[in-house]
């Protein structure tokens, strides 16, 4: 009954709006994806996407970003200004309807051009649902115009703070601690690489990071700042910048189809990888799709034509595939579209059957121009398509070899391998470990019911380096496949890898714990990102952690993994301490190697995730490329802790 009269009280849009914020609050996941790192930091991407419609549509061109010292975030744009005039239909001002109307997201003014959206789209009002405190200022007509929230709740009706002649928007918000449990902590280096490839994805844009936790040397906040003048043909030119280049300059075209914006930018380099990535609304589709499908279609279908009518075709004995134009490309392309559908296992796969065509024509006409206009760089291509379907064909009998050893692998597990006696692939855990000894102590100290070993010899191949037919031949790739029970083939697809036989659910890399451990970790780790990817996006690669110090004093052990811990450790024992620093895993004995690095109990594994697939690449070709820079700091940036072993 009494609920019946508080109802009665509230309009009934203002229920609306309540529902949809406690919604939100129930139910996080639905909207931001998930509630732990990365939902984390699409919050302040899904703030940034609102402001980078407004530069979209022409009225704003910075947009600067503050981690703040209590890992709130502000994030101020020059544009318009939210609207903060009464909005009719809810009778509250248009900022309170933006903030706080669930599926509001600026939707009130038709005209706007918008595109932008995050992962999922949401909308600010989700951030402020998901933020313990939220703040938005507006800059407009002169004045400061404030509204604060709680929870998503306004605290009071929009008010004037002060004039200004400046215009723009400025949000502060504090996430909710009690939605984000895992942390609310802010990592600059991930905000960092989102500004810049925004800056890629939407030139002459300038955007600025400031970590107001953290000062350098001179006692300057750290900062940086991306801005890009020509866009997408940069940012080609940021990731292939370890690769050597078979053409001067990138391919470039910006136009529209179909009403699809659509651009691309293209380069060929010696190596033997095809690097496209695609970007739907400045969102990195990983599952690919329809624009795709159509950047695919219109390349194929030029370079053949090209191809062929260059004669440079006629003595070939064997047909060219689709994939051969792809080897060596490094590509990125860029649609807008106004109802994008996502698909896919992680909503990253443009459904829209629309933009095939679109994209195919836009890319056809570009590259015929570029062809007829660049005679000499259209040989090299077509020379390098040609090598590409010779290495083909090798590469098939090779990886057909390594598809019949698996397949009739039941007695056949590569002889180095010790497996374990758990046939559950789920518990069951594979550790490949640099070199015979370390791995012969690894057989003596592990649990050999679910812990299998595969000792491998020295450096493995450097993929990255390495044509198709070379990786598949070689010993030590062609036994880490046959061990993890992984195929090439599936019915769909010839060339897809196979998982279903996948023997272990946890593959651990196991190197010593210096800069050769780490070089041959990212070795093996280059491997799986190229040809087993898969595999590290469904969280079954990990790295362990050998520990760096044993620290001894009388009767008392204890084991440090940094410099820091270890001087803990030392103060504790209270000085005078015996330290051993342990070079390698070699100097462990097998109980040793079990009580710190193997036993789940204690250990700590590292799952390797990919935070940003188009980085990651960069990365690979940058540290497998012919400089030898940080290795080990990448493995630690990109190996995050998690706590699986629960
Ligand atoms: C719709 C209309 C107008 C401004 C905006 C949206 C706007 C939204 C956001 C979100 C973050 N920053 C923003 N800046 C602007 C203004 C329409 C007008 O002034 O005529």
């Amino acid at each position: 009954m009494s609920d019946e009269i508080k109802k009665n009280d509230y309009s009934a849009d203002s229920i609306q709006a309540l529902e949809g914020m406690e919604h939100v609050r129930k139910r996080p996941s639905m909207y931001i994806g998930d509630v732990g790192v990365r939902g984390l930091h699409h919050l302040v991407y899904e703030v940034i996407d609102n402001s980078i419609d407004e530069a979209m549509a022409g009225h704003c061109d910075t947009i600067n970003t503050w981690i703040n010292e209590d890992n709130s975030i502000t994030v101020e744009d020059n544009g318009r200004g939210i609207p903060v005039g009464l909005h009719k239909k809810e009778g509250v001002s248009a900022l309170e309807v933006v903030m706080t109307k669930i599926g509001a997201g600026g939707k009130f003014d038709k005209d706007s051009y918008k595109v932008s959206g995050g992962l999922h789209g949401v909308g600010v009002s989700v951030v402020n649902a998901l933020s313990i405190h939220l703040t938005a200022v507006v800059h407009r007509d002169g004045k400061m115009w404030q509204q604060e929230y709680e929870r998503g709740k306004a605290l009071y009706p929009v008010k004037t703070v002060g004039e200004t002649d400046k215009i723009g928007t400025t949000v502060t918000f504090t996430p909710d601690s009690s939605i984000f449990n895992i942390t609310t902590e802010y990592s600059y280096d991930t905000l960092a690489m989102r500004m810049r490839e925004l800056s890629y994805l939407n030139k002459k844009l300038t955007l600025t990071i400031t970590d107001k936790r953290q000062k350098d040397d001179e006692g300057n906040f750290i900062t940086e700042s991306f801005y890009s003048e020509i866009g997408l043909a940069e940012f080609v030119s940021y990731l292939d910048g370890s690769r050597e280049q078979l053409i001067a300059n990138v391919i470039s075209m910006e136009g529209e189809k179909n009403g699809v914006p659509v651009e691309v930018a293209m380069t060929y380099n010696t190596s033997y990888s095809e690097n496209l990535h695609s970007y739907v609304n400045n969102i990195n589709t990983h599952e690919g799709g329809t624009h795709l499908s159509g950047f695919r279609r219109g390349l194929t279908n030029t370079l053949k034509k090209y191809a062929e009518a260059s004669g440079m075709l006629d003595k070939l004995k064997f047909d060219i595939a689709g994939d051969d134009f792809r080897e060596g490309l490094t590509a990125i392309i860029s649609v807008k579209v106004q109802e994008p559908q996502f698909e896919g296992q992680t909503k990253t796969k443009l459904g829209n059957r629309e933009v095939t065509s679109a994209v195919s024509q836009s890319v056809s006409e570009m590259l015929n121009d570029y062809l007829e206009e660049n005679p000499n760089e259209a040989k090299i291509i077509v020379q390098k398509v040609i090598l590409a379907a010779q290495a083909r064909h090798a590469a098939r009998k090779a990886r057909e070899m390594v598809q019949r050893k698996t397949v009739m692998s039941l007695g056949g597990l590569p002889g180095k391998l010790s497996d374990c006696s758990e046939t559950d692939p789920v518990k069951a855990e594979i550790f490949l470990v640099e070199g015979d000894s370390a791995g012969g102590t690894a057989k003596q100290g592990r649990d050999r019911f679910f812990q299998a070993i595969l000792p491998l010899r020295g450096k493995i191949l450097n993929v990255e380096k390495a044509m198709q037919h070379k990786v598949f031949e070689n010993e030590e790739i062609k036994n880490i496949f046959t061990a993890l029970g992984v195929t090439i083939g599936t019915e769909e697809d010839p060339r897809a890898l196979n998982l279903t036989k996948l023997r272990y659910h946890k593959v651990v890399i196991m190197t010593d714990a210096d800069v050769d451990g780490s070089h041959i970790a990212t070795l093996i780790l280059t491997f799986f990102f190229r040809y087993m990817r898969e595999l590290v996006e469904q969280g079954y690669v990990y790295i362990a952690t050998p520990p760096l110090y044993l620290v001894k004093k009388g009767k008392q052990r204890e084991y440090a993994w940094d410099d820091d811990q270890r001087e803990r450790i030392s103060l504790k024992m209270g000085g005078n301490v015996n330290i051993q620093r342990y070079k390698g895993l070699g100097e462990m004995n097998a109980e040793q190697l079990w009580d710190t690095t193997m036993n789940p109990e204690f250990r700590t594994l590292r799952q390797v995730t990919i935070d940003n697939g188009t980085e990651a690449d960069r990365v690979f070709s940058m540290l497998m490329g012919e400089e030898v820079p940080p290795r080990r700091e990448f493995i630690e940036k990109n190996a995050k802790y998690a706590n699986i072993d629960a």
